[in-house]
């Protein structure tokens, strides 16, 4: 890939996902989606104003440092990176205390590339795809239960993932909207099998803010290859996962934090070609 295509690639996710959050959870108008109580406000921006005069004061902060951090954090929000920034460093804790008592299968971040209303697809699909997409073919099956393994039919099963250049549609220009974006309806025993390609490992988009901070801090800009999944059902908690592959490059080193052991696929050849994988959801119940 070209030096420019990465250029365009890098400036135009960071604004269509600060464009995204925006429309998707606080309803276009930038406000919050929920108000949150007064006094949580207090504890919780006096807690993190705290934690950074702590850093001050501990790591001998000095004016250069203090300014690098001022027209660093102004131009993650110029670049519109402030929701991949938040996604790769901050939301693994979130999800951790959210989900910390919940039974059922285990969930991961959603990050900042979830698009609403993907084409619905039948219970045996092909995601949408170029004629000549690249990428290992892929199919993906298995069941969707409640707690007690009771088959939920009509569970939906939105599926995003990057391409095999490793990047998204509707987040990186020159592909196709929706593509290798769908959202599977299980049939009457709660199965779904869909075929895909395998996604290539991420890279954090190099010229933006976040990249420049990795490149400052020297640490590396990836994460493992993954499907991303929301799966629902009627009565059930939405689980928000992602799924990832055995010996994939970055498994050990995620720069979101984001992997766990029972995220980890280890997919077959499959005699049709390409490869094969099952995997089973539970969800848990509606919390009361
Ligand atoms: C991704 O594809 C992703 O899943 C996360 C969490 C952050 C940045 C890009
Ligand atoms: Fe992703």
């Amino acid at each position: 890939m070209s030096e420019t295509t990465l250029k365009a690639t890098a400036a135009a996710s960071g604004a269509s996902a600060t464009e995204r959050f925006l429309t998707d959870k606080t309803g276009g108008s930038g406000a919050p989606a929920k108000d949150v109580d007064t006094a949580r406000v207090d504890t919780l921006a006096t807690a993190v104003i705290t934690a950074a005069h702590d850093v001050v004061r501990r790591h001998q902060v000095t004016y250069d440092e203090y300014n690098a951090l001022k027209s660093w954090l102004i131009s993650v929000g110029q670049d519109g990176e402030w929701p991949l920034f938040l996604d790769v460093w901050i939301e693994h804790v979130v999800e951790e205390v959210a989900t910390a008592s919940r039974e059922g299968s285990k969930g991961t971040i959603e990050g900042p590339y979830y698009v609403p209303g993907a084409p619905t697809l039948d219970s045996v699909a092909t995601l949408p795809m170029r004629d000549d997409e690249a990428g290992t073919p892929f199919l993906f099956q298995g069941q969707v239960t409640g707690p007690a393994g009771d088959p939920l039919p009509g569970a939906v099963l939105e599926m995003w993932q990057a391409d095999d250049d490793g990047l998204y549609a509707q987040f990186a220009p020159g592909i196709p909207e929706w593509n290798l974006r769908g959202r599977i309806v299980t049939d009457e025993e709660g199965r779904f099998a869909v075929t895909t390609v395998q996604p290539a490992p991420y890279q954090i988009p190099t010229d933006g803010s976040c990249g420049r901070l990795i490149a400052a801090a020297g640490w590396h800009a990836w994460r493992p290859a993954h499907l991303h999944l929301k799966v629902s059902a009627l009565g059930h908690q939405i689980l928000t996962t992602q799924l990832y592959f055995k010996d994939g490059a970055y498994l050990d080193a995620d720069v979101a934090s984001a992997v766990k052991p029972e995220l980890v696929l280890a997919p077959r050849p499959n005699p049709a070609g390409g490869n094969e994988v099952t995997y089973d959801f539970t969800l848990a119940p509606e919390a009361l």
